[in-house]
């Protein structure tokens, strides 16, 4: 692994890398913010070992007390899982966490970067952040997109929330040279419906042909990242009418409550949860198990490859 002042690995992690083996990165965002106690430590724990089953070893990324750890014990999952003054971290918050010696759970874009500094090109989460609805007026754009402009790391998702603009996401990230790709599918995955509206740029069928895109892309000197966009399995997707009705009602409060700047998307994925007692709770569950099985298989083919 890259040696850095600031980072400080797992046993697991290091072991693995004197193997040569690969490893998969995972957020921590997910786990503070994104899911109740305790069915968001069980789910960490439980995505790790779909990891480790399907030939990788997993790296679950955080701040605690200013240090960027790679690979989290069970105490630090336990700790980010229950703690409730975990800062949510991204790319603008991690110099004041680390030099403050502050504890943050790290989204989209600061698990990409930390993941990079460790040398890690794979990490495995939900959905990423996008260009906000009415983003025209309120210019919300997640940095999970500028940190896929520039960041040498594979994301791979089950595309993003409607409570997005996809549209304008898949728009933004075609300027900046995103490419995203369907993992076997033609359209861009809604999170908890299989589908969007909108088509995704390329689709491939199976971890080897994305190992190869991947690898093509860094080797063409084509700096930036990925977006591996894996549908939800059949058996969990929600109701599409259902979950936009929903959807269309947490957005009507967070206007209607002003909420704005990095409270959005914590905001809208709490009212979510609200609105549906739950029932999104195991869809989020099983598609981000989906997703560490192909990340952790491209992580496989992306190692043979080298
Ligand atoms: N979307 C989800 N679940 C999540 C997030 C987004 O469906 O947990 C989290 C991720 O950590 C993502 C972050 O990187 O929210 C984006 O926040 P913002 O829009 O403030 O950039
Ligand atoms: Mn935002």
């Amino acid at each position: 692994m890259m040696k850095h002042a600031y980072l400080t690995y797992s046993k697991e992690v290091l072991e693995a890398s004197e193997k040569n083996m690969p490893v998969v990165a995972l957020e921590s965002t997910i786990i503070s913010h994104g899911m109740p106690y305790p069915q968001n430590v069980k789910t960490a724990k439980e995505v790790e070992d779909v990891v480790r089953k399907n030939g990788a070893v997993p790296a679950t990324i955080a701040i605690l007390n200013g240090k960027i750890k790679i690979g989290l014990s069970h105490e630090e999952l336990e700790f980010l899982a229950k703690s409730n003054d975990i800062i949510k971290a991204s790319r603008r918050d991690l110099p004041y966490l680390i030099s403050q010696k502050k504890n943050g759970a790290t989204t989209v874009a600061a698990t990409m970067i930390c993941a990079r500094m460790a040398g890690i090109e794979v990490f495995v989460t939900g959905g990423i952040g996008g260009v906000h609805r009415e983003a025209e007026n309120t210019m919300d754009i997640s940095a999970d997109l500028q940190e896929l402009a520039k960041t040498n790391v594979v994301v791979v998702c089950a595309g993003a929330k409607s409570i997005l603009d996809l549209g304008l996401t898949l728009e933004y990230l075609e300027t900046h040279g995103v490419p995203v790709i369907g993992y076997q599918s033609n359209s861009l995955p809604a999170f908890y419906t299989r589908t969007s509206p909108f088509e995704v740029n390329v689709r491939v069928e199976n971890p080897d042909e994305a190992a190869a895109l991947i690898r093509t892309k860094w080797e063409l000197g084509l700096d930036g990242g990925l977006v591996i966009a894996n549908p939800i399995p059949e058996e969990y997707a929600l109701e599409e009418n259902y979950i936009k009705a929903v959807i269309e009602k947490a957005l009507n409060e967070a206007k209607e409550k002003h909420i704005s700047g990095k409270n959005v998307t914590p905001f809208l994925l709490g009212k979510v949860k609200e609105l549906t007692e739950g029932s999104s709770l195991n869809a989020n569950i099983e598609l981000v198990k989906n997703n560490a099985k192909i990340g952790a298989q491209i992580a496989v083919r992306l190692a043979n490859q080298r």
